[in-house]
């Protein structure tokens, strides 16, 4: 590994939380149009990818074949429900954590960028009043899901780096696999064990500096493997 020079992170899950307000908005629209609670289990198949996916993902478990035209009405109609959900957030509700990260890696002079498959990302992070660390926010409209690489390619590419120059910072397996198909270091957080990434932790001050600084010098793999 070389010097870092780029971090990127996920939004939901590792700078905040917003899997409750994503899986209640899907909950509201299912019941109001088809009279389906959704399982609970379903929640985790529908975080860290696209809108539409994760439609798909509760329409295929409920055998609903609908028509584009039908998929886009409720994909609007949730994603309003969902910023009515999440327009009351504020800096509170950054997760533990994030704001020494951010500054540390600032101070390193790494570039920040946020790759999440959320197309409100840019206002969610205004919301948490964090846009200012932001140096770049993929837009993934056009981009395949992770775990396809290409969120993380794509900040990557904006800034002309090379992958072992990268990381990212990830709560689920499909992002963790995202990372490592881009070939960049792979800091796992949250409850959900992430055996996959390069280093794992429940939560982010358990990165303490000393850690961060032999990540940051490309040093952690070298007297971590065996
Ligand atoms: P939007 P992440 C993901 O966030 C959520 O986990 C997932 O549930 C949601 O479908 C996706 O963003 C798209 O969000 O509807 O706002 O475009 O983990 O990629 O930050
Ligand atoms: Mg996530």
């Amino acid at each position: 590994m070389s010097k870092i020079k780029l971090a990127i992170f996920d939004l939901d899950g590792v700078i905040t939380s917003t899997t409750n307000e994503h899986f209640h908005a899907w909950e509201l629209v299912f019941r109001t149009h088809f009279n389906i609670n959704i399982d609970p289990s379903l929640e985790s198949y529908t975080k860290g990818v696209s809108r539409i996916e994760s439609l798909n993902v509760i329409c295929n478990q409920y055998g609903l074949a609908l028509s584009e035209d039908e998929k886009i009405q409720l994909a609007i109609e949730k994603n309003n429900i969902y910023n009515e959900m999440i327009s009351s957030f504020n800096s509170k509700k950054v997760l533990s954590g994030v704001q020494h990260l951010l500054s540390y890696l600032k101070s390193h002079d790494i570039k920040l960028a946020l790759g999440s498959a959320s197309k409100n990302g840019k206002a969610l992070l205004k919301l948490l009043d964090l846009e200012g660390y932001f140096d770049y926010i993929v837009d993934p409209t056009n981009l395949k899901s992770k775990p396809s690489p290409d969120i993380f390619n794509n900040a990557k590419n904006y800034f002309g780096f090379r992958s072992d120059q990268c990381i990212g910072i990830e709560d689920a397996l499909s992002g963790i696999k995202a990372i490592k198909a881009a070939e960049m270091f792979a800091i796992g957080v949250g409850n959900e064990k992430l055996s996959d990434a390069d280093i794992y932790v429940e939560t982010l001050p358990q990165l303490n500096d000393s850690i961060l600084d032999k990540i940051i010098e490309g040093k952690f793999k070298d007297e971590h493997s065996n």
